[in-house]
């Protein structure tokens, strides 16, 4: 196939299947390594400018720990990093129709820092017919050690389960929600290549683990989508991104 259409229907009719099937599908170095260095190397200049912008500003020890939360809505780079061809190209495939971002979130994850306990995405975020997609842009390599997202596939067909209270606060990030009543060892961890993308199901439970190396950052750009015709319950995001 040519590129540029690659680029606009990125998977094959078995990798649709394998996405309703599993909740998960993968587009190996769906981004190039010089976006995603150029894209890092943005982000970090936010982060380092002697007066952070009020939407990126953290404390000064936090500059490259805390999550950015939604780039997209005041920066033009996170928010074509949102939009990028093959995303819209992969989404509208996986949900038979154009999609929308709804939101945005550059993690840092140093060494170190923990993960976040097992959870479905739609128990944050609600909306209504549930469409939403999760597209997560691998910029740098993820793998185990650095704190990668681990996975139960097939789990986004059992429908909204019961969220509790983190169990193990020395793994994951406490004052977030953790499904209950799930065998979690049936998780596997998915491994990404620089550039990769990962789009998953927001009934798919999902957790990660913390940063156990020495000096790697575990750096991630995670955008939410959800079918144009669809609606978000929470204020804060309601805004809708086209993405053409
Ligand atoms: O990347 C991570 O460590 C967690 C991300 C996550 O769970 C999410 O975006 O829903």
């Amino acid at each position: 196939m040519e590129k540029q259409l690659e680029r606009l229907k990125p998977f094959t009719s078995k990798e649709v299947e394998q996405y309703n099937e599993n909740g998960f599908v993968l587009i190996k170095n769906g981004c190039s390594h010089d976006l995603i260095d150029a894209f890092n190397s943005h982000i970090h200049s936010i982060r380092s400018a002697s007066e952070m912008p009020d939407w990126a500003a953290v404390k000064d020890e936090n500059r490259f720990k805390v999550r950015v939360f939604n780039p997209h809505l005041h920066d033009g780079f996170a928010l074509q990093m949102m939009k990028l061809p093959v995303v819209s190209g992969a989404l509208a495939q996986l949900m038979g129709d154009e999609a929308v971002g709804v939101q945005s979130m550059y993690f840092y994850k140093e060494p170190g820092a923990k993960g976040q306990a097992a959870h479905q995405d739609y128990f944050y975020i609600r909306n209504h017919p549930n469409t939403m997609v999760a597209g997560y842009i691998a910029m740098e390599d993820i793998d185990e050690e650095n704190g990668c997202l681990w996975v139960i596939p097939g789990s986004h067909k059992l429908g909204l389960l019961k969220h509790v209270a983190v169990k193990n606060k020395n793994e994951h990030e406490a004052g977030t929600d953790e499904t209950e009543g799930v065998d979690l060892s049936r998780e596997i961890p998915v491994k990404m290549k620089k550039g990769d993308i990962l789009f998953f199901h927001n009934l798919l439970i999902h957790s990660s683990t913390r940063n156990r190396s020495e000096n790697r950052w575990r750096k991630s750009y995670v955008c939410h989508y959800i079918r144009h015709d669809s609606e978000i319950e929470r204020d804060d995001l309601k805004k809708k991104i086209s993405l053409s």
